[in-house]
């Protein structure tokens, strides 16, 4: 029994990485190495919160606003800066892409032999850091095609089957990174004590149906008929409940383990809706996918979606199969 739990403890991230690709060449290990980086981050970000309540300037605002035109937070612009450090020097990264920078962050030093740029969104449904609810971090990676000299990342424009890994970190109780580069969704628990990312769940799959249905149900008015006709439908059924944490990746993880769908619908004035595809959306649609679940835009599979801009947004319906095509059902009768 102790060698089987050593075993169990030996199982960390990088070594997972290298497994699943069954090759120790030089892609296996710039991607253990990068899957390393990204872990990294996610103790460094889940240090900060665990002690930002007795700090003077972790929690609040810092009174300017981003690109999208959302108040920046004292932590958003510490996470993004956390995931700009650990890729200096690392030789992998050349660019870095997230909801916090009008445009691709270039680290010199690794451009143009660093091939692969992350895309990522700091942290998601940060309205949760300052009450100290679970928030989490997502990310995609994708192989760089071609040298950039103009630096226009017009390369980036491409649909989410580019992706090469994608992943979430939630910080909960836990910090559990879960991740795919392809074969398979696979969830990792932090080990305080070791500093270690642990496997903790491998190869999940999300059940064809889940009791689950998350959406915010306060833009119920502000929806397409459709929508409303599926929240109606749910309503009027047995069997579900509402779950709705303000923070999508505590949401998506809770859908991925028990099943169920979350949805953030695009509105009559915002058809595009709120969230943004090449760091949010199309990393969970390649997990979803990856865990048989599927992610769709209502009309479109999400990993089909080719954005006309970095920070293009997608409507999201995303988790069970069954309950997603249940939701495309209402909106094609509408249409
Ligand atoms: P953020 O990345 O700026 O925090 O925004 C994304 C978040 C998601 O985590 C969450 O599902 C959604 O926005 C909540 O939006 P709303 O408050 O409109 O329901
Ligand atoms: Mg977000």
């Amino acid at each position: 029994a102790q060698a089987a739990a050593l075993d169990r403890d030996c199982m960390t991230l990088s070594r997972h990485v290298l497994q699943q690709l069954q090759s120790f060449g030089p892609e296996a290990q710039d991607l253990s190495a990068l899957m390393n980086r990204i872990a990294l981050a996610g103790k460094l970000i889940a240090r900060r919160l665990t002690h930002a309540g007795l700090m003077e300037d972790a929690l609040g605002f810092t009174g300017r606003t981003n690109v999208q035109g959302e108040d920046v937070k004292r932590m958003d612009v510490f996470a993004n800066d956390v995931f700009i450090s650990v890729f200096k020097q690392s030789g992998l990264v050349c660019r870095l892409a997230s909801e916090e920078m009008e445009k691709p962050y270039y680290i010199p030093e690794n451009c143009p032999v660093g091939r692969y740029t992350l895309l990522y969104d700091p942290i998601d449904g940060s309205s949760n850091v300052d009450i100290n609810l679970n928030v989490g971090s997502i990310f995609a990676i994708r192989q760089q095609t071609g040298d950039d000299v103009d630096q226009s990342a017009a390369d980036l424009l491409q649909d989410g089957h580019e992706q090469i890994a994608a992943g979430y970190i939630l910080y909960g109780p836990s910090t559990v990174l879960v991740y795919s580069m392809g074969y398979g969704v696979h969830a990792f628990t932090l080990d305080p004590s070791l500093g270690e990312f642990i496997l903790s769940s491998e190869n999940i799959r999300i059940p064809e149906h889940g009791p689950t249905y998350s959406v915010n149900e306060g833009n119920f008015w502000q929806w397409e008929d459709s929508i409303r006709d599926f929240i109606r439908y749910v309503h009027r059924h047995d069997g579900y409940s509402a779950r709705y944490s303000g923070a999508l990746v505590g949401d998506f993880h809770r859908i991925l383990m028990q099943g169920g769908v979350f949805l953030y619908p695009g509105t009559v004035k915002k058809p595009e809706g709120k969230l943004r595809l090449l760091y949010e959306t199309a990393p969970l649609a390649y997990l979803a996918e990856q865990a048989g679940g599927r992610a769709s835009t209502g009309t479109q599979p999400i990993l089909q979606v080719v954005p006309d801009k970095l920070h293009a947004r997608t409507p999201l319906v995303i988790g069970s199969s069954d309950d997603v095509a249940l939701v495309e059902s209402f909106i094609s009768e509408r249409q």
